[in-house]
């Protein structure tokens, strides 16, 4: 069953004894794991929702020959701009799903163990709810990750309950209704269920008159040896850890893989666990409408890049809009109509004392009319509220967006530098500073309301630091010369934006780097920010260029303020690039290529179920650390190296890679580098045009990456309702022993909350409780990113904790509306969509809260089991 894979072989082996909760999330061998799953039944959900809006829009609509993949589909859906977000979205409902086996491994109910039924099935229609009301606000990164908690437990459903053995064939639908009052006869507390296995053969361990009754029942899971018990005659899950299943009646009855307990029915149940996953999708889709379900599978038909400025809108700032204003027209007008252009555009004004709100839309005349709408005015004195504006920023902007901030004058709010910078740890976005008059060059900004406007080189410090952490520029120039600078807003709105290699040297120190260009690459671009430059670039073929040399033998050297942009032509091999600078600088090489990946770091459990669940956090300092990485964009690529890089050092640890799916890898690294890192990532490709020789390709992450001795964790599940406070329990652990911690809690919607400012230190942590209160007319489907911060006695080290929570009302309104058939008139016998028809319905809601959208759908094929 199992595969003994590298460095994991001896693990492998106890393994070969057990079995767990659920359908497997790592090393299922040939069963089918929650991943397959899901990722088969989106792919299916996903193509009928992209039939369905092409059908709308006029446009053709045809699936490859072959097996689905998000690659083909994305293409079939006219946005093969999308894959990587598509790809991205899939991963992301994936890694919450696996996420529940870690999290709530001892909690019955979010895997239908031990017969709990009701609030399996309320787990279920919540998340649900939850979902479609996230969706409907557009907030996609709550409504998926919400979306794959809950698929876990309905998929456990098939393995874990007897719905299989009670001979079903299809879904049990009740179990997605919050308007049934039951989900049909359960066998009761008293009830015996199950008797013993004969040996290792459990195939009839399931009562007759159970079976006959059509009783649902569940096994009954228990870890603790000596502890856990079961109520009598009732089945067991079955299996090594479980420690129910060696007391009467023996064995159990979960599908979880081809070898379990009832690993015979293992197919099947996988089969009718995609068929519900299919439903509950298609639920959501019919709530949602089919350009909000794509958009929340990250998939647009225009493109995926989007377009995201943070604007100081203060007195001094006229220029800077004018700037923005001119290269939003030119993206705008120079990709209407074409495929890539962005799918969202965010516009987040700050000044002083206001900041805010988000401005998100699809449309981009809206867009630049809220542009246009801007006017520099009022800031009262120097510094801004800059922060606070880039915080609603980075929790509104999908992950791994760019983002561009255009300001004159440092932060006055500063007070949110730690949140700021994990928000860009954890969403891996892109931060571009665009600075101008006196945190430019030369000008100075003129005084504002007869202040004297007082500067220092530390004032744009902040914004070089948090431009380098994510991998952005700090671009200063004079506010004559920024239109100029703008070209890198221009490249960032193309939406297969790849970073190749990316290195800071603060101090600055003469320095050679090399990197590896493939053949998927076009586009190659190279960035170099600091002050009296001096480098050199040479291609594989060996022609080089330096930096006095504005048009040279690679390409034209653009220079602004103290960034220098050299456009080259893509050429496949090692380049190198020399730079002789003593001065603090930052590089960065960037292309454009469908092969790109994602990783996070995961916390691994491999007992009693293998999986893993993504931190929310730093990783901690000293000690190993696991990686899951994902490549993207192509079928054939191979991953052969990760390591991480010292950001500012040439220092680097090697990973040992492991295959765990088609394009997942478990990378492990004994000690994770002390300092600021970046990830690097090497592989082969064979995608070629010409499949000729092996293609070697190299990726790095943008954002640098650091440890903590601090470990946060803070577990928040459930809804926050409006008006009613929402307890967030969290644990700190340190190495130090005395002194206290100070904790810091921020949210980016301004709702009050109430935690303790210091957390006394007893042996190696302390435990606090951060209560949060959306106000009452908080809409549903509202979210709200909190950040828990913990900074040890001394302050020498930081680390926190980031929740994404949803803001969800009680549903009041659980019944669906009728649609009553009238009359049909038609007169086509075999395809209705060729003729003229015509259908009089009446549609009533009874006294719920009305009718909210008619659409008409094509009837969608019946379910079919995924071939
Ligand atoms: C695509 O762009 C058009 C305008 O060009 C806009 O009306 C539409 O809402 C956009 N669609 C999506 C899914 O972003
Ligand atoms: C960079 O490479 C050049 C040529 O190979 C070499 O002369 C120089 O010493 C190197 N510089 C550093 C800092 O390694
Ligand atoms: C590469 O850049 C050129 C010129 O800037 C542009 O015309 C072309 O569309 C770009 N290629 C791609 C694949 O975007
Ligand atoms: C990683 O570190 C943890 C905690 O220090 C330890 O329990 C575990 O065995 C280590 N794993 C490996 C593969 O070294
Ligand atoms: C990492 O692995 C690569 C390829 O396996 C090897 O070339 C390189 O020397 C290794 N680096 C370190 C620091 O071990
Ligand atoms: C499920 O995924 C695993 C890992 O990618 C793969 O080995 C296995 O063949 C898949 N099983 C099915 C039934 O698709
Ligand atoms: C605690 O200190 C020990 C020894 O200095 C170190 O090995 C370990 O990694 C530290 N743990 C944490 C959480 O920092
Ligand atoms: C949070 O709310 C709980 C329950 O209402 C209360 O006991 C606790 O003191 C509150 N904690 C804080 C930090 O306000
Ligand atoms: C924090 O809470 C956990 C679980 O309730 C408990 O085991 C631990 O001892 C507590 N730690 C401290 C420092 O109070
Ligand atoms: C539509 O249904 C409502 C409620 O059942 C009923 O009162 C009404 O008469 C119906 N209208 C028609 C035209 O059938
Ligand atoms: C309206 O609500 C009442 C009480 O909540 C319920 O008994 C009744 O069946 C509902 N009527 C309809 C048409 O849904
Ligand atoms: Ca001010």
């Amino acid at each position: 069953m199992l595969t003994t894979q590298s460095g994991l072989a001896v693990v492998c082996l106890v393994l070969l004894w057990t079995e767990a909760q659920g359908f497997k999330v790592l090393w299922a061998g040939r069963s089918n794991t929650h991943q397959n799953i899901t990722t088969a039944a989106i792919l299916q959900t996903t193509a009928q929702a992209c039939k369905g809006l092409a059908s709308v829009e006029g446009r053709d609509f045809t699936l490859p020959p072959g097996p689905l993949t998000a690659e083909t589909l994305a293409l079939a859906c006219s946005s093969s701009g999308s894959v990587r977000t598509f790809q991205s979205a899939i991963s992301q409902i994936n890694k919450r799903n696996a996420r529940v086996d870690i999290r709530h491994v001892f909690n019955a109910e979010y895997h239908f163990d031990n017969e709990m039924f009701v609030v399996g099935r309320k787990l279920i229609t919540d998340g649900m709810n939850s979902v479609k009301s996230s969706t409907k606000q557009g907030n996609f990164e709550t409504a998926r990750q919400t979306l794959g908690g809950i698929l876990h437990t309905l998929q456990d459903f098939y393995s874990h309950s007897n719905w299989i053995e009670l001979n079903n064939q299809v879904p049990h639908f009740d179990l997605i209704r919050a308007d049934v009052p039951d989900i049909g006869p359960v066998a009761d507390k008293d009830t015996p269920t199950c008797q013993n296995c004969v040996g290792a053969d459990c195939r009839n361990n399931i009562l007759e008159n159970i079976i006959r009754d059509k009783k649902l029942t569940s096994g009954y899971f228990g870890l603790v040896p000596f502890f856990s018990k079961k109520p009598k005659g009732k089945c067991s899950h079955g299996g090594g850890f479980d420690r129910t299943s060696s007391q009467e009646p023996v064995g159990g009855i979960n599908k979880d893989s081809l070898d379990s307990s009832h690993g015979y029915l293992h197919i099947q149940a996988a089969e009718v666990a995609g068929a519900a996953t299919r439903e509950l999708l298609q639920d959501i889709r019919g709530a949602a409408g089919d350009r909000d379900f794509l958009r929340m599978m990250g998939i647009s038909t225009n493109g995926s890049s989007v377009l995201c400025f943070v604007i100081d809108t203060t007195g001094s700032m006229s220029d800077d809009i004018d700037a923005v204003r001119k290269v939003t027209s030119f993206i705008i007008d120079s990709k209407k109509g074409t495929a890539v252009q962005p799918s969202a555009y965010i516009l987040v004004p700050f000044n002083d004392p206001e900041f805010g709100p988000l401005m998100r839309t699809t449309d981009p005349e809206k867009f630049k009319a809220q542009i246009n709408a801007l006017t520099a005015a009022g800031g009262g004195d120097f510094p801004e509220m800059c922060l606070s504006g880039l915080q609603l920023a980075l929790t509104g902007a999908p992950p791994s967006s760019e983002i561009f901030v255009f300001t004159d004058a440092p932060p006055k709010d500063l007070d949110l530098l730690g949140t700021v910078t994990a928000l860009i740890e954890r969403t891996k976005s892109v931060v571009t500073f665009m600075l101008t008059g006196s945190l430019g060059f030369r000008r100075r900004r003129s005084s504002v309301q007869g202040q004297n406007s007082r500067m220092a080189a530390s004032d744009s410090q902040v914004y070089l630091d948090l431009a380098q952490t994510s991998g952005g520029q700090a671009i200063q120039t004079t506010k004559t010369d920024l239109p100029r600078a703008t070209s890198i807003i221009v490249d960032s709105s193309s939406s297969s934006l790849v970073t190749i290699l990316q290195a800071v040297r603060n101090p600055g120190r003469a320095d050679n780097f090399s990197f590896t260009v493939d053949d998927s690459v076009r586009n190659l671009t190279a960035y170099f920010t600091g002050r009296s430059l001096s480098f050199t670039i040479t291609s594989p073929s060996g022609l080089s260029q330096s930096s006095v040399e504005v048009n040279g033998s690679l390409g034209t050297i653009q220079t602004v303020g103290n960034f220098y942009t050299l456009r080259m032509d893509s050429q496949v091999g090692l380049w190198e690039i020399s730079v002789s600078s003593t001065v603090s600088y930052t590089l960065k090489v960037i292309g454009q290529s469908t092969i790109d990946f994602l990783f996070d770091f995961v916390e691994v459990a491999l007992e009693p179920h293998p999986s893993y669940a993504v931190l929310q956090s730093r990783p901690q300092a000293g000690g190993n650390g696991t990686l899951l990485v994902s490549v993207t964009g192509s079928d054939s690529v191979r991953l052969t190296e990760v390591a991480l890089v010292e950001a500012s050092g040439s220092g680097e640890v090697n990973g040992t890679v492991e295959s765990v799916g088609s394009r997942d890898y478990l990378v492990t690294v004994n000690t994770i580098p002390a300092g600021e890192f970046v990830v690097r990532l090497k592989g082969e490709s064979t995608s070629t045009a010409t499949r000729a020789a092996q293609n070697i390709f190299q990726r790095q992450s943008s954002t640098r990456l650091r440890t903590s001795t601090i470990v946060v964790t803070a577990l928040a599940e459930g809804f926050l309702e409006p008006g009613t406070p929402f307890s967030i329990p969290f644990t700190v652990t340190t190495n130090d022993t005395a002194g206290s911690l100070t904790i810091r809690a921020s949210n980016d919607r301004g709702f009050s909350s109430s935690f303790p400012s210091t957390l006394a230190l007893v042996t190696g942590g302390a435990n606090g409780t951060v209560n949060l209160t959306a106000p009452p007319n908080t809409p549903s489907g509202t979210d709200v990113t909190l950040t828990i911060e913990a900074e040890s006695p001394g302050a020498t080290n930081t680390n926190y904790a980031l929740l994404r929570l949803s803001v969800v009302s009680k549903v009041t309104d659980v019944n669906r509306p009728v649609c009553e058939e009238i009359s049909v008139k038609a007169n086509c016998s075999e395809d209705c969509s060729l003729s003229t028809w015509e259908l009089s319905a009446n549609l009533t809601d009874g006294n719920g809260t009305g009718i909210e959208r008619v659409t008409l759908r094509r009837a969608t094929e019946p379910s079919t089991p995924p071939p």
